[in-house]
């Protein structure tokens, strides 16, 4: 399987430029008087305010999760806070650290996710509802692939599975197994299940089929099994890895074959709504799925309402 990092330095890019759109506030760094501005504020909130530095940990900037947490701020009123943009690997590096030490700590998560076995986490209520209900993740294709690689587009319109099953190989990754063995290690004892999506497909002949990548640990997973799956077909698959906006318009364009990562109707809905005339929509992949602020189950705060001075 081969990789191909030509749009990373374009989602650095991005990600960069989002970066400073999303820290407008002047505050990062305030580290008292957190609320000169709020009457409303109690001793208890503005600690919990200051114990987090004003700083909501996130991933990339083109991740829906960052949108939304983005608007979370606003819609609750969180002027001072920031939202730090890094990566899935950099925020559960961060994690790690602050649950080592016992301290706080306010996260973009979701689920599938591996941090939920590792460590005792629990969701912030939210209840505005900013962050959406339940989401379906769905697999989406360019058009015409339904025509060019009839095989593997029957294999990704039959592909589905559940949160325990992607949370298998997620966990394996997260333990030290190499992405594509761990893939390879569920494919061979899934049997039944990957039969369900493969049965009566014809095999091919090493045609090359292009399956978009974003560095998310649950697409990581996902993506390294379908890449196993449609290989043992008979497909040469490419994992092209990009930046989470640019997944959808490399579908879009024809760059991509196919991805196994749009997470709808709410965390991509910017994105299909922008790209959904050109993308094959083959229905979700995996049922109940979510996003939101999470922290260690330690901290004393409930609701994102909580984070208010
Ligand atoms: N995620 C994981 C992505 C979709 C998959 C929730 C970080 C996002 O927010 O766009």
């Amino acid at each position: 399987m081969k990789k191909n990092w030509k749009h990373i330095s374009l989602a650095i890019g991005v990600a960069f430029s989002l970066t400073l759109a999303a820290c407008g506030s002047e505050n990062g760094d305030t580290t008292d008087e957190p609320a000169e501005n709020g009457q409303d504020s109690t001793e208890e909130t503005a600690a919990v305010g200051e114990a987090l530095n004003y700083t909501i940990t996130g991933i990339d900037a083109g991740a829906g999760v960052m949108a939304a947490a983005q608007s979370a701020l606003e819609e609750y009123e969180l002027d001072e806070y920031e939202l730090q943009a890094s990566s899935d690997a950099a925020m559960t590096s961060a994690l790690n650290e602050a649950i080592n030490n016992e301290e706080a700590i306010v996260v973009t998560g979701w689920n599938p996710h591996w941090k939920f076995s590792k460590y005792d986490l629990k969701y912030l209520d939210d209840p505005h509802g900013v962050f959406g209900d339940a989401e379906n993740i769905h697999t989406m294709t360019r058009l015409g692939l339904e025509e060019d690689m009839p095989e593997a587009y029957q294999v990704l319109d039959n592909f589905y599975w559940t949160e325990d099953d992607m949370g298998e190989i997620m966990v394996a990754i997260n333990e030290g197994q190499d992405a594509e063995e761990a893939a390879a290690e569920w494919v061979e004892n899934n049997q039944d299940k990957v039969a369900e999506w493969t049965d009566g497909v014809d095999s091919v002949d090493g045609e090359t089929i292009v399956l978009a990548l974003v560095a998310w640990d649950s697409e990581i997973a996902s993506t390294n099994m379908i890449a196993n799956v449609l290989e043992s077909i008979g497909y040469n698959v490419e994992i092209s890895p990009m930046e989470g906006g640019y997944m959808w318009a490399a579908i879009a364009n024809g760059e991509a074959d196919a991805m196994v990562a749009a997470w709808l109707p709410a965390t991509h809905g910017a994105y299909f709504e922008d790209y959904q005339d050109d993308v094959i929509d083959l229905g979700a992949n995996l049922e109940g799925a979510k996003i939101g602020l999470v922290v260690p189950a330690y901290m004393d705060i409930d609701s994102i309402e909580d984070l208010k001075e």
